[in-house]
């Protein structure tokens, strides 16, 4: 058992997450911090270049970045937010960091993606494997490449590729969630969701915190994507998310845990 606690989910919340599969937290975060982590991302894109993101995936009409939390002390106030992990626990349980990511819908594109769970997994029977908070580093609209959901999809017990014709087509029960830039959205993970195209002029960027029940795999396993100076440097709650101290799982050492929901295919 961990020896951290937080904040308990208001009981709306609870409910939500357990019938629709996700919560939106309006403006939670506060202005300054959002202004200096689209700072940091834009630095990390700039430096990066065409490399960016290729760690884990790139993906075609957007700019991706991997690995964040060994690129600035910065991320660890994301990883670490009390409301967002407050929802994801009633999701997974114990759980730790699976990967911490940003991704930007680009201006004028077809950045649609097909519906997906992400890491294409079902619950198993212990229940929710993964969650994802998204941070919405700008303002989420129907038009600038938001996310959609199909709301209670995260308990069909089906994949939406198994299940739809087309999950690049819009979906009769698809929701297209618009939020304010500083607000999360956490998600049970096994929701059918996508990003959507961008119609307009502006970027559209987000942070992906992605989490796991403690007994899975880490998408980017830290231990070994993080460096010696990093792991040197997190603070013990930092670490205990990160599980650099839990005994690996072998396929974590194999490198076969790098799954996405949809970029493989
Ligand atoms: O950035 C978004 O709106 C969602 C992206 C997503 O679902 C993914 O990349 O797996």
């Amino acid at each position: 058992m961990s020896n951290y606690s937080f904040p308990v989910p208001t009981q709306d919340h609870r409910k939500q997450l357990d019938a629709q599969g996700f919560v939106v937290l309006d403006q939670c975060i506060d202005r300054d911090l959002v202004g200096a982590l689209v700072s940091e991302v834009e630095r990390l894109w700039e430096l990066e270049g065409d490399q960016a993101g290729a760690e884990f995936k790139q993906e075609e009409n957007t700019r991706r970045l991997a690995n964040l939390v060994d690129k600035s002390l910065l991320f660890e106030q994301v990883v670490l937010q009390p409301d967002s992990l407050s929802l994801v626990q009633h999701i997974l349980g114990t759980f730790k960091l699976s990967s911490l990511n940003a991704r930007s819908a680009n201006p004028h594109s077809a950045c649609r993606q097909p519906l997906h769970c992400d890491g294409g997994y079902l619950p198993d029977s212990h229940g929710s494997l993964v969650a994802n908070v998204i941070w919405c580093l700008d303002d989420f609209t129907p038009e600038n490449g938001t996310l959609r959901v199909v709301p209670g999809t995260h308990a069909a017990g089906l994949l939406p590729q198994d299940a739809l014709d087309d999950p690049l087509a819009e979906h009769a029960d698809q929701e297209r969630i618009s939020a304010k830039s500083g607000s999360l959205i956490v998600m049970n993970a096994h929701l059918w969701h996508s990003g959507v195209e961008n119609r307009t002029g502006m970027p559209r960027r987000a942070l992906h915190a992605y989490y796991c029940r403690r007994d899975q795999p880490q998408q980017q396993f830290q231990r070994r994507v993080l460096s010696r100076t990093t792991q040197d440097e997190v603070s013990p709650q930092m670490r205990h998310m990160l599980a650099l101290d839990d005994t690996p799982l072998e396929v974590e050492v194999c490198g076969a845990n790098a799954v996405s929901g949809f970029l493989d295919r």
